[in-house]
């Protein structure tokens, strides 16, 4: 039994009450987690935090007293704060934008390996987006086969990660004054990697020192990671796997199962996760299944592919990426199979609490403790079926006493693609550009990104969620975001009840929640284009539409990519976590104030959620008068 203090410390850690059953059994059995590891940094360093510190060469490490006149006010390089501040938040970026656009680039690796018969159990799924995605690069379709336009797809695509080609096609789905804004303030992107490893060049010692060019070059890299790597991997991943419909599933701790073997699947690249829900349909491992006195296999997702999983299969998902280390304690856990990004290194410590065993498939991500099966497109649906027999192999190690899976898994309806929204409007989005019109729907705001234990677990996505809806604003969710409210409830129909008059009155007419799951993280992409194609349906550019982003629990690397990806297409973005700028009153005056006379939009920092929404419709309402609606 759970002391009082215990409980509640568990609700000061999380809003979902499943959650929080399980965290109190982290404490009460002393299984170490991030919110353990939190308390034990604090206070954390303010140097750090307001980004004035610079380790980057051995004369250093230096750091910028901000608030103390007597203290150092320059590296030993005489690099000043606005320079440090500046320099670290585009390699933090660099490193998410790289993150991101690597996995694009192993989606298309492998519809290249598909296409050309050499990938092991890979099939190319949707043919019409594979058709229309190579009519916008110029690729003949007619009277070929699929294999061979998704060939030339997929080379036409890896050559925009380099340097020869100079321009990346998707840019040309934004809008022409979009487009313009960009190459007017220097910030089209020449190519994925070109960017990311101009990034990583200006950062070093002695290059980049003028504090808004790096902030711009910021702009480009994530430019070329939203439009360009985490969009390729949104659409190859839909020519391989299907672009989702609508559908309905489960969320939160209690998709696992008291008696089938579960099996958890953690990380981003829907190339492993798809192959895995393959790997279970295999009779012989359900047969093992069975023999092993199991009542089968029960694949969960977790964090983004577990958004990817759900969206395109309604396979169930267990939480976001703070709840990576509950889920293993649920006792219920045969194998966490892992690819990269978001993936704890401490799960390992995790799993030795229980029988859990952790299985890395890349050759990046690596955990000491963990077993290794690499994943590769040739052998893919085999490694997949060898991963799969090792987790029901694991079963009779299960300690069925010690199992605590929460009793109600929320359902939800997902699925929203971009596609599936447009058809579900008739086609085109003149029915949604008209409630917005009308004044019935104000403005439409991406809550995206993730969870971070220094936010009470999905607090800040639900209140702000909940908020805009009740506001007539729509939200589109992704990420770990969406799983928030998810587990709140808010992807059913029934939430429209939660919505200003307006908004219930669209979203009943058409049976949908009021907030739209998109998917994982990479999936923003699917934001951008629904922006992109509403602002080309009205003739103006995605910085004059009534809309937002926002990011309550942020966290990660690639959250700072996309929030300045979100800001750079001209769409006022908001972080709920401090981001380490403030070090500099240079910088944090350019990226929250000057940078709308670069690109249309700002960046604002909001921890508490209700005055963000208040921020954010003030900008709707300002973009809308601006259009005259
Ligand atoms: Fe210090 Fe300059 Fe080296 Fe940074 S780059 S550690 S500020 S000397
Ligand atoms: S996983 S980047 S916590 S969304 Fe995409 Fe979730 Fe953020 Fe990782």
């Amino acid at each position: 039994m759970s002391s009082i203090n215990t409980k509640m410390k568990a609700e000061k850690r999380a809003m979902d009450k499943n959650d929080q059953e399980l965290i109190q059994r982290t404490i009460d059995e002393g299984i170490e987690t991030a919110w353990d590891r939190l308390e034990k940094q604090l206070p954390q360093c303010g140097y750090g935090s307001l980004g004035v510190c610079c380790n980057r060469c051995l004369m250093g490490p230096c750091r910028i007293d901000p608030f103390e006149d007597e203290g150092p006010t320059k590296g030993v390089c005489g690099a000043d704060a606005d320079l440090i501040v500046a320099r670290n938040y585009m390699a933090d970026l660099a490193c998410g934008a790289a993150s991101h656009s690597d996995h694009g680039r192993e989606v298309v690796e492998v519809l290249l390996a598909t296409a050309e018969g050499k990938s092991d159990g890979y099939k190319i799924k949707d043919t019409e987006k594979l058709n229309s995605v190579a009519k916008e690069y110029g690729i003949e379709i007619n009277g070929r086969n699929k294999e061979d336009v998704a060939k030339d797809v997929a080379t036409k695509m890896l050559e925009e990660f380099g340097t020869l080609k100079n321009s990346i096609q998707f840019m040309k789905r934004a809008p022409e004054k979009t487009q313009k804004m960009w190459v007017d303030a220097g910030i089209m992107p020449r190519g994925i990697d070109r960017e990311i490893v101009d990034a990583m060049h200006r950062v070093h010692m002695g290059v980049g020192a003028d504090y808004k060019n790096i902030i711009l070059h910021c702009s480009k890299t994530s430019l070329s990671d939203g439009w360009g790597g985490s969009m390729m991997a949104t659409e190859c991943g839909d020519i391989l796997f299907g672009t989702p419909e609508p559908l309905e599933s489960t969320m939160n701790l209690a998709v696992l199962s008291k008696d089938k073997v579960n099996i958890t699947l953690h990380g981003h690249n829907p190339v492993l996760s798809e192959m895995v829900l393959e790997a279970v349909k295999d009779p012989d491992l359900k047969k093992l299944a069975i023999e092993k006195g199991a009542k089968g296999i029960n694949l969960v997702g977790v964090c983004c592919t577990g958004n990817e999983l759900l969206m395109r299969h309604g396979i169930p998902l267990a939480g976001p990426m703070l709840d990576q280390e509950l889920i293993i304690a649920t006792g219920a856990v045969e194998a966490d199979i892992v690819d990269y990004q978001c993936v704890f290194p401490s799960i390992v410590s995790t799993a030795k609490c229980f029988h859990t065993k952790i299985i890395t498939t890349s050759e990046k991500m690596k955990i000491p403790g963990g077993i290794y099966k690499e994943f590769k497109s040739e052998s893919a649906f085999t490694t997949a079926k060898e991963i799969v027999k090792i987790a029901i192999e694991n079963y009779p190690n299960r300690n069925h006493e010690r199992v605590q899976i929460p009793e109600k898994p929320m359902k939800v309806v997902v699925g929203f693609s971009e596609e599936s929204i447009r058809k579900m409007l008739g086609g085109s989005y003149k029915p949604l550009i008209d409630a917005i019109v009308s004044g019935k729907i104000k403005g439409a705001v991406g809550v995206v990104g993730c969870t971070n234990p220094k936010v009470k677990q999905d607090y800040g996505n639900i209140t702000l969620e909940k908020e805009l809806i009740k506001r007539n604003i729509l939200v589109l969710a992704t990420g770990c975001g969406a799983i928030g409210g998810g587990k709140a409830g808010l992807m059913l129909p029934e939430a429209a009840e939660l919505a200003g008059d307006g908004l219930k009155s669209v979203c009943k007419a058409l049976g949908i929640p009021p907030l739209l799951h998109m998917g994982s993280c990479v999936e923003n992409a699917r934001i951008l284009i629904m922006a992109a194609n509403i602002a080309k349906e009205l003739g103006v550019g995605i910085e004059d539409l009534p809309l937002a982003g926002a990011s309550p629990e942020l966290y990660s690397e690639k959250g700072f990519s996309i929030a300045q990806y979100f800001a750079s297409s001209g769409i006022f973005t908001v972080s709920g976590v401090p981001l380490k700028i403030f070090g500099s009153q240079n910088v944090t005056d350019f990226m929250t104030d000057e940078m709308e006379n670069y690109v249309g939009a700002t960046l604002a920092v909001e921890p508490d959620p209700v005055k963000a929404a208040d921020l954010i419709e003030a900008v709707i309402e300002k973009k809308r008068k601006k259009l005259g609606i």
